[in-house]
């Protein structure tokens, strides 16, 4: 198979791209330009062969349609591997093979796997070409839905490959649908190597391979050795009433609002003050210390990959009108008019329609357990361009970045964490996210109720040992002379009848005008034993329906709880053994000495 090698004089990328030709044996090859009209073209054959559904152009323009194999509609993180030579490079918090044997099973997958298909080589850019954050990754796919999504997600073409120069560094990035089985299925990381092989699937995390792989799981491996931070992390701008917009990096397991948050549109009482929210990310955050001591970051994506069910003009309105063009759905409900559907979505529930899974549907229909047939996948997303959101930020592509005051940790918690505490410092703070916990809910496998540890919301995609992590986290505040101050925030605490006693959403707005304030020290705050804590009076409840003694246990610390809480981290701190830094340790005895002394 030869490789056209007028697109690039790039010996290595060339020599690569013909190796994996060879392995995988397409019938042809072609190079994405980032052009409308290749773009177009892509398109237009998808929808002839099926892979793709055209949309209503009338009222959906730009839009398509695609299904995923039936068990091909998540991550799969029992087949997502970290291939370094060593076991121990990839901690306890990794699946880990050996690269040998990954390279020896993931080929015989790949080999013939192309045949009568085209491999696309997909030359992309995390980050504004040219930035100082950005990385360059090729991503050679034999599916067009890959590419169209990559179109969206990331900086695509020539201009990249031409900034890539003769020489340049890039993350190797083999993608294959193969037979979409799920037995010959693996999603592989060579940080060594700074390569990725995904196998098998043609689901959004597992092959979008800029997003998760690269831009967390390689990237945070590259940040280690490069002194910055790949996080799992939204970036919003607080713009307040003096028109000063203070930068906010927040992370959250998932299923706590991440995209919500991350376009919210202020409650009236505070739009009334003139606050905006300005959405910089609402998924990755690359953060690095700039010669001016501040912590900059930018979100190396151009697109949101973002559920669908759930989300409505009430419950994000932003992220509606971000995807009524140029958006491909994935998993939705189907109508008869070719518009989209999907639960608490908008709109009356449809009459009938097609199903994700390509079978008809109407509502109430049962499956031959009696369980009621969903019309959308609960996984099914959608992919937009961010520069569609009404509340984009004007900085999006700035190669700069935005400095960020503060650094926002969360979990679902139905009692223990406060609606919000500020961590006493930087160490404390990594401390704080280090026990980032979630309960399991009704919609995860696992024993409801309990508490499963994400810390930094990383446990998927943190690219090596976590306990060098949290050393490089310790490590890299040394260098920030002007330290963002860490907080951490709980919108789902219930009250005993179990019903959240927060309302969430925009009003969590009202938390983050405390942290700015905290940030721009416009405000004052409680100590308490797990850090400090607002004073009623110094949240805006303004137009807010929520009683005194509401506040009182939203913010409640309750010393007991809290100790057993400290037997729980004791417990899962210990999976690291030594290589836990001993600075995490002195916090959790001095928080458990707090907690006994007050
Ligand atoms: O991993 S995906 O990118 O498919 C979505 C997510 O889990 O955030
Ligand atoms: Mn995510």
């Amino acid at each position: 198979m030869a490789v056209d090698n007028q697109k690039t004089n790039h010996k290595e990328l060339l020599k690569w791209i013909f190796d994996m030709a060879k392995m995988c044996n397409p019938d042809k090859i072609v190079w994405i330009d980032g052009s409308e009209k290749q773009k177009e073209q892509l398109k237009k054959e998808a929808i002839q062969t099926g892979e793709l559904i055209e949309l209503n152009q009338e009222k959906l323009p730009g839009c398509v349609y695609h299904r995923t194999a039936l068990n091909d509609v998540a991550r799969t993180e029992h087949l997502t591997f970290i291939c370094t030579d060593k076991k121990e490079e990839a901690g306890p918090n990794n699946n880990w093979m050996s690269p040998e044997e990954a390279y020896k099973k993931a080929s015989d997958i790949f080999k013939d796997s192309m045949q009568g298909r085209t491999m696309y080589v997909i030359p992309f850019s995390m980050g504004p070409v040219e930035s100082e954050f950005s990385k360059t990754g090729i991503e050679l796919t034999d599916s067009i839905y890959v590419v169209l999504n990559m179109l969206i997600m990331a900086e695509v073409g020539d201009k990249v490959l031409k900034f890539l120069g003769n020489d340049g560094r890039f993350t190797q990035c083999l993608h294959g649908k193969a037979e979409l089985d799920i037995n010959k299925r693996l999603i592989l990381h060579f940080p060594q190597d700074n390569a990725i092989w995904s196998v098998g699937s043609g689901y959004g995390g597992n092959v979008l391979l800029g997003k998760k792989c690269l831009s967390l799981r390689i990237a945070s491996y590259m940040g280690r050795f490069e002194g910055w931070f790949a996080e799992h992390m939204l970036i919003i701008g607080v713009e307040d009433s003096s028109q000063k917009t203070t930068y906010i990096a927040a992370a959250f397991p998932s299923a706590c609002g991440k995209t919500n948050l991350a376009m919210l549109i202020p409650p009236q009482s505070l739009a009334k003050k003139g606050y905006k929210i300005w959405t910089v990310g609402d998924d990755i955050a690359w953060m690095r210390v700039k010669e001016d001591g501040s912590l900059w970051a930018i979100n190396p994506e151009t697109g949101f990959f973002g559920v669908l069910p759930g989300t409505n003009s009430k419950t994000n309105y932003n992220a509606m009108q971000t995807i009524k063009k140029n958006t491909i759905y994935t998993n939705v409900l189907l109508k008869d008019d070719k518009t989209v559907w999907w639960e608490d979505g908008d709109g009356p529930v449809p009459e009938s329609g097609t199903d994700w899974t390509g079978k008809p549907w109407k509502p109430g229909l049962k499956d031959e357990n009696g369980k009621i047939i969903n019309g959308a996948n609960p996984n099914s997303r959608f992919t937009a361009p961010i520069k569609q959101c009404p509340s984009a930020s004007p900085l999006i592509d700035d190669p700069e970045g935005v400095p960020i005051s503060a650094i926002v940790f969360g979990g679902r918690r139905a009692s223990l964490a406060p609606l919000v505490y500020q961590s006493f410092d930087w160490q404390h703070g990594v401390f704080t996210g280090s026990i980032m916990a979630s309960e399991i809910t009704a919609a995860q496998y696992g024993a409801q109720g309990k508490v499963r540890r994400d810390p930094m919301a990383m446990l998927p995609f943190c690219g090596y040992n976590m306990a060098e992590y949290f050393k490089h986290w310790l490590q890299t505040g040394k260098n920030i002379k002007n330290q963002p101050k860490i907080f951490h925030v709980n919108w789902f605490r219930t009250d005993k009848q179990g019903k959240f006693i927060w309302p969430g959403f925009s009003d969590n707005l009202r938390v983050l005008e405390w942290i700015i304030d905290r940030c721009n020290e416009k405000v004052g705050a409680v100590e308490t034993p797990i850090g400090y804590i607002p004073s009623q009076a110094d949240i805006d409840l303004d137009g807010l329906d929520i009683n005194s003694s509401d506040i009182d246990e939203l913010l409640k610390v309750n010393n007991d709880e809290w100790l057993g809480e400290t037997e729980s981290i004791k417990e899962f701190y210990s999976q690291f053994g030594d290589d836990l830094p001993q600075e995490l340790n002195s916090e959790l005895e001095k928080l458990v000495k707090r907690l006994k002394d007050s």
